[in-house]
């Protein structure tokens, strides 16, 4: 295969002695390019990158990672976990973690609470998707890693993504020596969970990057008509001019966020769309262009509400009240009024965005099983490299 290697970001998670490091090196082909250990913590706090190696026309980068354990340590972990999928969602693409690695070790059989509480569950919150790899098969009791599987099917749902491997070769005092087993298919296994993942923390960036939008665009519209009608609120005329002010305003506010939004989607779709397809010429040399206009939903409309509500049933009901309170007053209860009133459109501005960019990314969510379908029967059926 010619042409330059398609850099991916593999994050291999689980807790100590669960045979992170082993993968890894199982994956180079090597004994010992990371230090693994009997259980002990040898892989200190952090992700770490590895030098990265070549496989098809991939350039794999793997991230060992700290061992997870019980009690305060797992504390460290949440943070660790929070920060570095913080730090990783404000980078392009190319720089995210692309497929997650979940070892888990199949001759203890279970599934600790702690890692589910911990890290399973958190990550799948982040939008992520892992594959659960059972490790230590060669060894394990073949009702042990059933139990396993079965337990993980349970908690995570029949769609998981799970695979068994062996990637030590041990002699066991029986004096058999084991094999290892599951490296290609786990490589496969993983330009599958590569996009699955990518789409799925597309998703939750974009939902992410819409709430802190909506926060910021509501902040300036107040803020807005605070400066407009100022300290000296009573002299403002509050008439259809600063109306027209505030609607245009809120418009432009919002209109800009909800292109942005739409922006970024759109482009972080293409670099998405363009690894996946260098994935499946790599594996299967097949070229598939997958659809740009699966984002259909995601118009420029959709994306912008505007504001259309009218001020003149309110000013109706102000003029009468006037008379009532009393000429000051009244012009001091209009600032706060009319400010009331405004902060009652920017809800419904903002439900309005919010819902229809939700609908927007289900939908991309929905023109992806067609491409997840031809991606995993292509991948999996390629030949063997
Ligand atoms: N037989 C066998 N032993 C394994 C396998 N994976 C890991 N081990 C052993 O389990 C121990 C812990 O592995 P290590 O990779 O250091 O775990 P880590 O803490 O998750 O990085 C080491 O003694 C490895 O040799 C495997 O697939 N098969
Ligand atoms: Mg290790």
């Amino acid at each position: 295969m010619s042409g330059a290697l398609i850099r991916t970001n593999v994050l291999v998670l689980g807790k100590t002695g669960a045979g992170k490091s082993s993968l890894i090196n199982y994956l180079y082909g090597l004994k010992d390019k990371v230090r693994s250990g009997a259980g002990a913590p040898v892989t200190s706090y952090g992700l770490h990158p590895i030098e990265p190696f070549a496989y098809r026309n991939l350039l794999i980068c793997p991230y060992d990672s700290w061992g997870l354990e019980e009690g305060a340590q797992a504390l460290d972990w949440e943070r660790l976990l929070h920060d570095e999928m913080q730090r990783n969602g404000q980078q392009a693409v190319a720089d995210w973690f692309h497929s997650l690695i979940y070892c888990l070790d199949a001759s203890r059989s279970r599934l600790d609470d702690y890692e589910k509480d911990k890290i399973i569950t958190p990550f799948s919150h982040l939008g992520c998707r892992m594959i659960f790899v059972l490790t230590k098969c060669d060894k394990a009791a073949p009702e042990k890693q059933e139990a396993l599987e079965k337990t993980v099917r349970e908690v995570l749902g029949e769609g998981v993504q799970l695979l068994r491997t062996g990637s030590v070769s041990e002699t066991l005092r029986s004096g058999r020596q084991t094999q290892t087993f599951g490296r290609d298919e786990l490589l496969r296994l993983m330009g599958v969970n590569l996009r699955d993942n990518l789409i799925l923390r597309l998703q939750y960036l974009s939902r992410q990057e819409c709430e802190a939008g909506i926060a910021a665009a509501y902040r300036s519209c107040l803020d807005y008509y605070d400066a407009q009608t100022g300290a000296l609120g009573i002299f403002t005329h509050y008439g259809d001019e600063l109306k027209a002010r505030l609607v245009a305003r809120i418009n432009e506010e919002f209109g800009r966020l909800g292109a942005r939004l739409l922006q970024t989607v759109t482009g972080r779709l293409d670099e998405i769309n363009a690894i996946s397809s260098q994935v499946l010429l790599g594996y299967a040399q097949v070229r598939f262009d997958f659809d740009p206009q699966r984002i259909g939903h995601l118009s420029e409309e959709s994306a912008m509400p505007r504001w259309r509500n009218d001020f003149q049933d309110y000013l109706r009901t102000l003029t009468s009240s006037l008379s009532v309170s009393g000429l000051l007053g009244g012009m001091f209860a209009r600032r706060n009024d009319y400010r009331r009133l405004l902060l009652g459109e920017l809800v419904e501005v903002k439900s309005r965005l919010r819902e229809s960019w939700e609908q927007a990314l289900q939908s991309l969510g929905e023109g992806q099983d067609e491409a997840r379908r031809q991606l995993h029967t292509l991948l999996l059926s390629a030949p063997h490299s």
